[in-house]
């Protein structure tokens, strides 16, 4: 993946159109809190509406939090689908192999951070299973190197895609967009409020480039001031500028 960050970026974002396939097994992934849990709901209601709960089974791996897996289960109940529990990678392949006649399952699973060890391990034991497609979550407020270092953590070839989350919250999705231009992601949904399931929708590329070059309303601290840019060269650069514009 750090290998991506050096290739030319693509010319433009590749937005895609919900799933790759509307079917198979899906993991969502990305550190703590970005909406993981939330968005496997969003994505659960969308496939039974279309497919039937019967059609539809949830899981979630291990982690750290405390009432990680209640969350989903509620969702489960509420959406009338069951929701296993899986401890590790044999676990989980013996799961996936009991719901071989789903159409869809979907994995939530628990957050950690980027810098965690056990993401190594996570992936590595969705990877095994042979037949997960993993879906990286990014959330658009985050500032761009953060977001960088996620996709590095994350990245890798069974990524299927990326969702962007909690859009409603971001003051400028403009670094959250270069991110996933640069590492040539493909950007299945967006994620812009807490509802289950009105909030996520087919990315709309007039809207995000809308958002991506909106200039902040009213000035703020993180602003740059007129006179603050010129501070923002590095001295060589700043006389090798003045020297092109003299
Ligand atoms: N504003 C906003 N909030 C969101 C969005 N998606 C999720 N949330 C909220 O973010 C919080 C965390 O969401 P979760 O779905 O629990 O996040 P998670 O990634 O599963 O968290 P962990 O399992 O702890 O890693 C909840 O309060 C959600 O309602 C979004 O698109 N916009
Ligand atoms: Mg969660």
């Amino acid at each position: 993946m750090a290998d991506r960050c050096r290739q030319p970026a693509p010319a433009h974002i590749v937005v895609g159109c919900g799933l790759h396939r509307p079917w198979g097994v899906y993991a969502l992934v990305r550190p703590t809190g970005v909406g993981k849990t939330t968005t496997t709901a969003k994505l659960a209601a969308r496939c039974v509406v279309r497919y039937g709960a019967e059609r539809l089974a949830l899981l979630t791996t291990g982690g750290y939090r405390i009432g990680a897996h209640e969350q989903l289960r509620i969702y489960g109940r509420i959406l009338g689908v069951p929701v296993f529990v899986v401890r590790d990678g044999e676990d989980l392949r013996r799961t996936l192999a009991d719901l071989r006649d789903k159409h869809m399952v979907l994995i939530d699973t628990v957050g950690m951070s980027q810098r965690d060890r056990m993401v190594a391990e996570q992936a590595a034991m969705l990877t095994r299973s042979g037949e997960v497609n993993r879906l990286l979550l990014l959330n658009a407020g985050s500032r761009g190197d953060t977001l960088d270092d996620v996709v590095r953590a994350y990245g890798g070839e069974d990524l299927a895609g990326c969702i962007l989350t909690k859009v409603d919250e971001a003051t400028a999705l403009a670094p959250a967009l270069d991110c996933i231009v640069r590492h040539g992601l493909t950007l299945s949904y967006v994620g812009n409020g807490q509802r289950v399931p009105e909030d996520l929708h087919l990315p709309n590329r007039q809207y995000l480039l809308h958002r991506a070059f909106k200039v902040p309303s009213g000035e703020t601290a993180h602003s740059l001031r007129d006179e603050e840019i010129a501070m923002s060269f590095p001295p060589a650069q700043d006389a090798k500028l003045g020297a092109r514009i003299a």
